[in-house]
């Protein structure tokens, strides 16, 4: 198949699983368009049978907010001409499932017809598709995807009382590892020199305010008063600063390393002992996923998507959202009983590997793909 696939090509989750999938697919055999303003940040350079396709978005200066949508959608318009396109699959609703349908419609003036299909991602539509500003129009790009599909059982749920379309059809194909890449006996410890023997607790989100960074900082300070550690805070966002504050004012500062945005994650996840996420609503946790695949149990809320990733009370522990006693003394316990972890540990990458294997889940994309061709998708 040709396969064009839209994404946030900077530091997220959505991004991410777009770029691996696009990756994966290619190395079986698929012809890969990605349709970005700026090449995606996990895409290597060069591979077999991808291709990037840049979206100039022009600066006139009577628009104070270029039309980055309507320069999307030409440039859909054009690659899929051009390379003549089986279909467009994009990844996080706005604005790219709007694009996708213009570009469709622009296309059927040449009697060319491409299926637009949409994955759902999580604040495409519990933060932002909710804001009346985008509601309407998340809803009608919805509705006029040839496909969706969502990664969690949850963000169907929310999506179908959301958008009050209770019986859209949404295929729940959840994100996947690479289990060659998220293995903890690949790496060496990263952190020897500043852990000096002390446990690792880490965390790597794009510090936004739903993953609430300040709450780890309050769960770190609590477990280290019971058990020598550092805490590895991985990435960057708006709540950075807080976090950092946070840090001076519990006087853990100096345990606290902050790394800033990285590409490679998998050497870093595998050095550590846990992963903390204690995020309100995380409609899937890429990144606890990446974590488990590492044989790193998770500590967070019970809220979202997370308690599909993480077996609570087997390769992590779940509390309410907010309960950060709760959270620092599962994560106490838990690096206090070594053969406990270990078991966990071992538990968290072999589950992974079994639930969210790359090879099963992007044959699952594959078998969407052909649905959708032969007008039969969700
Ligand atoms: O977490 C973010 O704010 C980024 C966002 C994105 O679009 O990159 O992440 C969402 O998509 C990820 C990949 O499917 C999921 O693993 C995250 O759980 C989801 N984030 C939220 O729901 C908050």
């Amino acid at each position: 198949m040709k396969i064009g696939i839209t994404c946030y090509p900077t530091y997220g989750g959505s991004g991410a699983v777009a770029t691996e999938l696009g990756i994966a697919l290619a190395q079986r055999g698929h012809e890969i368009h990605f349709i970005t303003y700026q090449q995606p940040f996990r895409l290597p350079s060069f591979l077999p049978r991808i291709f990037f396709h840049e979206v100039d978005v022009g600066r006139y200066p009577l628009f104070e907010y270029p039309p980055y949508d309507l320069a999307l959608a030409v440039r859909m318009h054009e690659v899929v001409r051009a390379h003549h396109l089986d279909l467009l699959h994009v990844h996080y609703a706005i604005p790219h499932a709007t694009s996708a349908w213009i570009a469709k419609e622009m296309l059927a003036e040449t009697n060319t017809d491409i299926k637009v299909l949409t994955t759902l991602h999580g604040t495409d539509i519990t933060i932002v598709g909710q804001d009346p500003s985008f509601h309407a129009i998340t809803k009608f790009s919805i509705e006029k995807s040839d496909g969706l599909t969502a990664v969690s059982q949850f963000l169907r749920a929310e999506t179908q009382s959301a958008f009050g379309c209770a019986s859209c059809r949404i295929e729940v194909i959840p994100n996947f590892i690479d289990p060659a890449v998220y293995d903890r006996a690949r790496y060496q410890p990263q952190f020897a020199d500043i852990a000096k023997g002390r446990k690792v607790l880490m965390h790597l989100s794009n510090f936004r305010p739903v993953k609430r960074v300040q709450e780890i900082i309050r769960i770190y300070a609590r477990v280290a008063r019971e058990v020598p550690s550092i805490l590895v805070m991985v990435g960057d966002g708006p709540d950075r600063v807080l976090a950092e504050q946070e840090a001076r004012d519990l006087g853990v500062s100096e345990d606290v390393f902050f790394l800033g945005k990285l590409e490679s994650v998998a050497p870093l996840l595998a050095s550590a002992d846990l992963f903390l996420l204690p995020t309100v609503s995380e409609s899937f946790g890429l990144s606890a996923l990446e974590a488990l695949a590492c044989g790193v149990p998770v500590i967070g809320a019970h809220a979202g998507g997370l308690p599909e990733v993480v077996r609570n009370g087997e390769t992590g522990f779940l509390c309410e959202p907010g309960d950060v006693d709760g959270m620092a003394h599962a994560a106490a316990s838990l690096l206090a009983d070594p053969s406990r972890w270990h078991a966990a540990s071992q538990l968290a990458a072999a589950d992974a590997r079994a639930r969210f294997g790359q090879e099963a889940v992007v044959a699952q994309y594959e078998a969407f793909y052909h649905r959708a061709l032969h007008g039969d998708a969700p």
